[in-house]
């Protein structure tokens, strides 16, 4: 009989996954989650036939480099900037990411921060919190409306859609912008629009691309000058899509009205000026984190290994291997 591949899960996952992957492979996994300086994982990585990754693990050629025997890379992730696929390619490692089962909760956290930051929701209870309530008036903490505003969107994939399709509760006008037309843009209600057009209609505009090369600080100094001053910026896809030094400038002179970030330039790290900023509001990458979702996806990185690992066709490939 031929031994189980051997297989290195670099983050703690659930328990209900491990035993999923248990029967299929010689099992190395971080379950205490303890933060790997880099030279660990590379010497952690070198024996492995696959790799179960996070999006903060850099799979790289130094990585590959690393590890001759590898021959699969799942990430618990949709988004797989963080893997450098021609390599991969080159080498015939295959890759498999977790589209589809994030979705509608990345959708829900894009609409929550939206309206935290539409109607400053944190920004309010940070100052009630700090006991400054004293008294109600009527300018107090005034926001935007969302209802009947015009909802931008870039990108316009999965995610997108899903996000598009909550408008329609909130009677928005949807435009948005993307390399392709949307196949669902009639029973969305959306509208394609050239970039300059999104920028200056949108009341509140949501960012929803993967990151590559080609959308490093799409939203810059200039572009966040072309917004409305009364509009509002959500980020729920990669830190470096947006120009956070340039983001931090626009709030403070007021260019645009607020920001709602779940993702940052180089995060965990973040620019400290964001901190000292009343109108942006600011989560740790949670996107995708419901109970329901984040088990998804460790189970569907799990299925795509264990097909792996079966020889069997990968249900959910970026790179065939
Ligand atoms: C992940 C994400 O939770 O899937 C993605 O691409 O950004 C999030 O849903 C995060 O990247 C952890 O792997």
């Amino acid at each position: 009989m031929n031994a189980r591949p051997r297989l290195l899960v670099t983050r703690q996952v659930f328990p209900q996954v491990i035993e999923r992957l248990a029967p299929y492979f010689e099992l190395d996994a971080n379950q205490d989650d303890e933060d790997w300086p880099r030279a660990t994982l590379l010497a952690r990585a070198a024996d492995r036939d696959a790799l179960f990754v996070a999006a903060s693990d850099r799979v790289d050629r130094e990585l590959l480099a690393a590890c001759p025997r590898l021959r699969m890379v799942a990430t618990g992730s949709v988004g797989y900037n963080h893997i450098d696929l021609a390599a991969c390619r080159e080498r015939g490692i295959a890759v498999s990411n977790t589209p589809d089962v994030l979705t509608e909760a990345t959708a829900d956290m894009a609409w929550a921060l939206l309206l935290s930051t539409a109607r400053r929701v944190t920004e309010s209870e940070h100052w009630l919190r700090a006991g400054q309530w004293q008294r109600w008036a009527f300018d107090q903490f005034l926001g935007a409306d969302v209802h009947g505003t015009t909802l931008g969107i870039l990108g316009m994939g999965r995610i997108g859609s899903a996000v598009a399709r909550r408008a329609r509760g909130f009677d928005m006008k949807v435009i948005y912008h993307n390399r392709s037309r949307a196949a669902n843009e009639a029973e969305l209600g959306a509208r394609l629009v050239d970039r300059a057009t999104l920028l200056a209609e949108a009341d509140h505009l949501v960012l929803v691309l993967p990151y590559s090369e080609a959308t490093h600080h799409v939203i810059g100094a200039r572009e966040l000058a072309a917004m409305k001053s009364t509009a509002t910026l959500v980020n729920i896809a990669r830190g470096g899509i947006v120009d956070d030094a340039a983001l931090v400038e626009a709030l403070r002179a007021g260019r645009i009205a607020g920001a709602g970030l779940d993702v940052f330039e180089g995060e965990p790290a973040l620019d400290p000026r964001l901190l000292a900023v009343p109108n942006v509001v600011l989560t740790p990458h949670i996107g995708s984190a419901t109970r329901s979702s984040r088990m998804a996806m460790a189970m569907l990185a799990a299925d795509n290994l264990v097909a792996f690992a079966a020889g069997q066709p990968l249900p959910t490939p970026v790179a065939a291997g």
